[in-house]
């Protein structure tokens, strides 16, 4: 039988995202020191935040949490979750693409980032048991994009300073709009 999404499930609350340039987005996470109930609570809200977003990934900065938490899901059927605890950079390729990138706390804007095209990665899971992850294409950009977010990096640091300067003021601007609703 197919297993049923649980992103309505009670037990998991939709979490509210920090918009650029919140400068909370730029804190540098702490590594999670044990994996207990709180991450597991955590990791599930993250999952109904990211479904209910229709983002492919979520790291924990974006909902105000500084610990090193990501969840992604590159999955068509978007039922392949997965979190990423105290994740690490084992391996990047010099080989790189160029990926058209977009951000839950850059809304609405869309540009060309060049990653590594293939990464190792070594995590724990919700349960704690580490796992080696090896990714290519748009899932390997997915997990360096979270990976920069717990480093206080966000995808537009890598555009030029008149992009970035465009984009900041016409987020305020939609910012402030919004409070004025
Ligand atoms: O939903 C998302 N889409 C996306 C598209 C291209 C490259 C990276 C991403 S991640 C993003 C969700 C998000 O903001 N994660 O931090
Ligand atoms: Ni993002």
């Amino acid at each position: 039988m197919a297993k049923i999404t649980t992103f309505t499930d009670p037990a998991m609350s939709i979490l509210p995202i920090l918009c650029y340039p919140d400068p909370r987005l730029h804190t540098v996470a702490k590594p999670v020191a044990k994996v207990d109930d709180r991450i597991r609570q955590l990791v599930q809200d993250m999952y109904a935040t990211m479904y209910d977003a229709q983002g492919v990934g979520l790291a924990a900065t974006q909902v105000n949490v500084h610990e090193r938490v990501v969840v992604v899901d590159v999955s068509e059927g978007r039922d392949e979750p997965f979190a990423l605890i105290n994740p690490e950079l084992l391996w990047a390729s010099e080989e790189t693409q160029l990926g058209e990138e977009g951000c839950l706390s850059v809304p609405g804007i869309y540009d060309g980032v060049e990653r590594s095209t293939a990464i190792k990665v070594k995590a724990l899971d919700e349960n704690g048991n580490e796992r080696i992850i090896e990714a290519e294409g748009f899932k390997a950009i997915c997990i360096q994009h979270e990976m920069d977010h717990l480093m206080g990096k966000v995808f537009v640091e890598y555009l030029s300073p008149l992009k970035r300067n465009r984009i900041k003021t016409k987020l305020l601007k939609q910012q402030k709009q919004a409070e004025r609703a």
